[in-house]
């Protein structure tokens, strides 16, 4: 038989297309044409071929046997409303397979603050466990022995007070510091991008870092320092060459940062850990985790290490969030499932999969167990553990992985030329290019042109309503407002106040490790928020500017008649008006998942709206001081994180109190379909859950201005 050239493939494929193979080509949203075959021909050039796992650059993973050796870790991220709740849930999934506990805290705790403060009414115990001092910490770890589990802790905003408290709580369970194993978050630059639990401004935070890297170098060799982050960026909608450029850069910063400490960059580099989504583009991700590991080692070699540990890119990923849905939710579980098989033929160290009703809720038991089973049945009947990096000398994924970091290092580049990321994130650009993506993506997804099943193509009739869970937040916000006034009754408070004016004074003077003075304040039973606040008082609070994109939105649908109607519609109804309609979009309390709302901002100023983008944090208060101020037709409010039945009533009743009554108030974000009468009976005119379509939004609040008007 003669051997086939690709000349002859073209011929029979432009056969049985009647056209071009170029026509199957897909434009993926980084800009990689993806065609559909690859040959050797497409890795010929390719520079990262021919490494060992093991070895340096570790594209093909970070250890010789892989999974062959040690599976992943089954790392379930999780975390309900108490400690007791909590502590519960992780017992019973260590003794279902669970491998390492991962702590998912409210976003009170996040934010440095206690539960008993008037800000954070409608976020205690939702979306995490509300933890407030040391005696929360012991019960969240009660029977746990944290010197054989490795805990891994999701905290940014208040990661001094909360490392501080678990090193405590380890010491009072019997554990001396040097031997506790996990892994921090304590990445602050991701949340000035994109995730918003951030208390300080960049540059004393950039200091906790370091503090954080510092001390833990020093006193728990096997406890990682930071979990750098790119996950959130891709669920606030960066494309995956974005994700990588951005999240490594932000590596490259905190090296920087801990080097300026003065530390030997072995001393620190092998206990750097990463963090990435894996969304729903099969080969990519996996290609992504491969391209991270070549570039890592790339940006280190820079600092010139003498461990090859210290080359060496490990990393935790999490299926996305994102490309859940509520529609069809079942769907969810073999999208998990998909990613997850991903992730680790990409070779991850460890990995979360979601509950098929995150999309709504938090996990319940059941779906929480099909979440962790799905790794399970990975592990145990699959067969993928077997052989290291079977994707290797795939041309498609070789091809992919050779494309994804040239792509990502010109972004690292760029990166770089603006002078790191310190400085690109003051200048706002990884959070512009991010929104600019997710606002282009939201508009493929509305237009069909990205189908997800069960929502823009193959939608059900009737959506079967399944089962979520509630979480009492009145009830925890008592419980734990009881144990705080006992923790601050039994405690010596003249102790307490030394061992805060003490914290207080390193972070003033800027000497002194910040962790060291504040395990000496949880110690003495100081509470999260009063360690917080103590160094508030140096470091002041870091409010953005929240800022909107335009014409990307608009751009993308310039040729479809659908916006010209709506825009016709548009500019009738701010004729009755006297003004074109203005919304508001709000963000209240400490969710500071603003996706959502940018995008809505975005796009309905793109329609014509007159938009107000509030800031984030807001109480209902002054969010309707705002809206008042500003003479909005509507408001719209924006939650992520469950607060909704907490917040939108009272937010009714502030409109009201400041005679501003006749504003429509509408709710959009994750908000289960059983909360929407109880919404509606407290005076919300709409609820647009996820899944939405901006245009049939805009029409629906065109439709309630024009009813109101009528009315
Ligand atoms: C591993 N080991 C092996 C081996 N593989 N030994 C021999 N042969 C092999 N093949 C060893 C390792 O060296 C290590 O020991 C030990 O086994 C554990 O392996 P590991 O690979 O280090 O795994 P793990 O301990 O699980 O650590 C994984 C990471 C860690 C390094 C990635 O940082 C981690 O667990 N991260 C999780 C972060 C997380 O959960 N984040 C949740 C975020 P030594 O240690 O002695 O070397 C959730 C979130 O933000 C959600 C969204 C939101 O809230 O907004």
């Amino acid at each position: 038989m003669t051997k086939k050239t690709l000349g002859d493939w073209r011929a029979l494929a432009e056969k049985e297309l009647k056209s071009s193979p170029e026509t199957l080509v897909w434009n993926t949203p980084e800009g990689i044409a993806v065609k559909p075959l690859y040959t050797e021909g497409d890795i010929a050039g390719a520079q990262h071929l021919g490494s060992l796992p093991g070895f340096a650059p570790f594209t093909r993973g970070p250890r010789a046997t892989m999974y062959a050796g040690r599976p992943w870790t089954i790392r379930q991220y999780a975390g309900f409303s108490t400690a007791e709740a909590s502590n519960a849930f992780y017992r019973k999934a260590l003794g279902a397979g669970q491998q390492g506990v991962s702590v998912a805290f409210d976003l009170a705790t996040h934010r440095g603050y206690d539960s008993d403060h008037p800000r954070v009414v409608g976020d205690v115990g939702k979306a995490g466990v509300a933890i407030d001092s040391v005696e929360d910490m012991k019960i969240l770890f009660d029977g746990i022995p944290l010197e054989k589990i490795s805990v891994s802790m999701t905290m940014n905003g208040a990661v001094i007070p909360i490392l501080a408290s678990f090193i405590v709580a380890g010491e009072e369970q019997g554990v001396p510091r040097a031997q506790l194993s996990g892994t921090i978050q304590n990445d602050i630059l991701k949340e000035f991008m994109v995730r918003n639990t951030y208390i300080y401004p960049p540059e004393p935070s950039m200091r906790i870092v370091a503090d954080i890297i510092e001390y833990t170098a020093r006193e728990m060799p096997k406890f990682n320092s930071i979990s750098i982050s790119g996950y959130h960026m891709q669920e606030a909608g960066a494309t995956l060459v974005q994700e990588l450029a951005f999240t490594l850069a932000d590596g490259r910063e905190y090296v920087r940062a801990a080097l300026a400490k003065g530390l030997n960059v072995d001393d620190f580099a092998g206990r750097l850990s990463f963090f990435f989504a894996i969304g729903m583009n099969f080969f990519m991700e996996a290609a992504k985790l491969r391209a991270a590991r070549l570039l890592w080692t790339r940006i280190m070699e820079e600092f010139k290490p003498a461990k090859a540990s210290s080359l060496m890119l490990r990393t935790h990923c999490q299926t996305s969030g994102v490309s859940l849905q509520e529609q069809d939710p079942y769907n969810n579980i073999i999208r998990t499932a998909f990613e997850a098989m991903s992730a680790v033929l990409g070779g991850t160290q460890s990995l979360h999969t979601n509950s098929f009703d995150e999309a709504i809720a938090l996990p319940t038991e059941f779906s929480a167990r099909i979440a962790r089973n799905t790794q399970l049945i990975l592990q145990h009947e699959t067969g993928v553990t077997k052989v290291v990096d079977p994707l290797a000398g795939s041309y498609y994924v070789e091809s992919l992985t050779n494309e994804l970091a040239d792509k990502a290092w010109a972004l690292i580049e760029e990166v770089e030329a603006l002078g790191g990321m310190t400085k690109a994130v003051n200048e706002g650009l990884p959070k512009r290019l991010i929104e600019e993506a997710a606002t282009r993506r939201q508009a493929a997804v509305d237009k069909g042109d990205e189908v997800i099943v069960g929502v823009n193509k193959y939608r059900l009739e009737t959506e079967e309503e399944i089962e979520t869970l509630a979480i009492d937040n009145a009830a925890v916000r008592t419980a734990q407002i009881k144990r705080i006034e006992e923790t601050k009754r039994r405690r010596d408070g003249t102790a307490v106040r030394a061992a805060l004016d003490f914290l207080a004074q390193v972070a003033d003077s800027g000497k002194g490790n910040l962790l060291a003075a504040a395990i000496d304040a949880a110690r003495a039973r100081a509470t999260i928020g009063e360690i917080s606040d103590a160094m508030r008082r140096a470091f002041g609070d870091h409010a953005a500017e929240p800022e909107v994109i335009k014409d990307v939105y608009g751009q993308a649908y310039r040729d479809e008649p659908e916006l010209a109607v709506l825009k016709d519609r548009m500019s009738d109804i701010g004729k009755i008006l006297g003004h074109r309609p203005k919304i508001m979009v709000a963000k209240l309390g400490q969710d500071g998942h603003d996706r959502g709302a940018k995008v809505i901002a975005s796009a309905f100023g793109d329609i014509g709206f007159d938009v107000l983008a509030g800031p984030l944090f807001q109480t209902p208060k002054e969010a309707a001081e705002l809206a008042v101020a500003n003479k909005v037709h509507v408001v719209g409010m924006s939650s992520l994180a469950a607060g909704h039945k907490t917040l939108a009533p009272q937010l009714i009743d502030e409109l009201k109190a400041q005679g501003a009554g006749d504003v429509i108030v509408v709710v959009g974000g994750v908000i289960p379909r059983q909360d929407y009468k109880f919404l509606m009976d407290h005076g919300i005119a709409a609820v647009f859950g996820p899944g939405t379509n901006v245009l049939d939004a805009a029409n629906s609040v065109l439709d309630l201005l024009e009813g109101k008007r009528r009315n």
